[in-house]
């Protein structure tokens, strides 16, 4: 592993924005500018960009180093290709232990994720929450890109998640763009968190069994822009495999999903979910609060 990059002081803050990239030399030419264009909006945090790449082949990390001429933000990691997993605890050690970030946001690099929602999801921290989970299936959410085969599996995955985990009020555990307080994650494991695709829904139960108050803002999932899904089927079965061990394991304790309530501005929709109003998020958008019981 090689650390790239530069470290600035900065009176504020740091919200660290993880990209873990294969093969994303297109992508990361468009989603690098535009997630700095959205810092411009966060006034709270000093937005930093940790970018991972498994020594891709297609000179992704050339684009990132043209990038750092412009960006003093913005940081390389490089090593070798061992799963996603991986490269998210390689992408959180270096942006908790060296850049001391207060906020690590997880965000895919193909496009699929629109940077727009990161302010957005900054402020939901400023109020309290530790966890928010940009979401492909609540009310309000929307996942264009899915055929039929991709829908039903995720619906699937996410339910046998919340059968064997206990996850209940969670829709989407598979969720790869998401805001988390490095203060709940300084409390989780990494060590026994899975190196593979399963290591967004290990970590979600960590951090939800670390009581982490938690709450799911709905988002169109696009379409990645350009290449081919890194997902493959052997990746397919070793995430029900993951599962699968879950299973065996001994089932966390009920893991409290949040205890977050807004308060003075909540609506409730028909289900009974409630839905804190926030300022500045996108006409029609709401977010789901993950407050309450959970059952197991
Ligand atoms: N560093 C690193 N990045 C990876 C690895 N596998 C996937 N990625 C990146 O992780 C992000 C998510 O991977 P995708 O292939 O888009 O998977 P997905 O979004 O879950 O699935 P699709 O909806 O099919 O695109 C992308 O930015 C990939 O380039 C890996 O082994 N190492
Ligand atoms: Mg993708």
């Amino acid at each position: 592993m090689r650390w790239g990059g530069r470290l600035h002081l900065n009176p504020k803050p740091i919200a660290c924005i993880i990209l873990p990239t294969y093969n994303e030399a297109e992508n990361i030419a468009s989603i690098i500018p535009e997630i700095y264009e959205q810092a411009k909006k966060v006034e709270s945090h000093a937005i930093h960009i940790v970018v991972v790449d498994d020594n891709s082949p297609d000179g992704t990390r050339d684009r990132v180093f043209e990038f750092q001429k412009r960006f003093p933000n913005l940081h390389l990691l490089t090593g070798v290709k061992k799963g996603l997993g991986d490269a998210y605890k390689r992408g959180i050690a270096f942006s908790l232990e060296r850049l001391q970030a207060e906020l690590i946001l997880q965000m895919d690099a193909d496009g699929q994720h629109d940077p727009k929602w990161i302010p957005i999801f900054i402020s939901f921290t400023n109020r309290g929450i530790d966890l928010v989970i940009g979401s492909r299936f609540v009310r309000g959410s929307r996942t264009p890109s899915f055929c039929g085969r991709r829908r039903f599996l995720s619906i699937l995955g996410n339910r046998m998640i919340r059968f064997f985990s206990g996850i209940s009020t969670v829709q989407d555990c598979t969720s790869g763009f998401r805001c988390m307080t490095a203060q709940k994650l300084s409390a989780c494991n990494f060590n026994s968190l899975s190196a593979r695709y399963s290591f967004q829904t290990a970590l979600l139960i960590q951090l939800l069994q670390k009581d982490a108050r938690a709450i799911e803002v709905p988002i169109v999932f696009n379409a990645r822009r350009h290449g081919r899904s890194k997902l493959t089927v052997r990746d397919q079965v070793g995430f029900l495999l993951d599962i699968g061990r879950m299973v065996i394991a001994p089932r966390p304790i009920a893991a409290g999903a949040g205890r977050y309530r807004e308060t003075g501005s909540e609506t409730a929709d028909k289900s009974g979910s409630v839905f804190p109003e926030t300022a500045g998020t996108p006409a029609g958008s709401r977010s789901r609060d993950l407050g309450g019981s959970r059952s197991r």
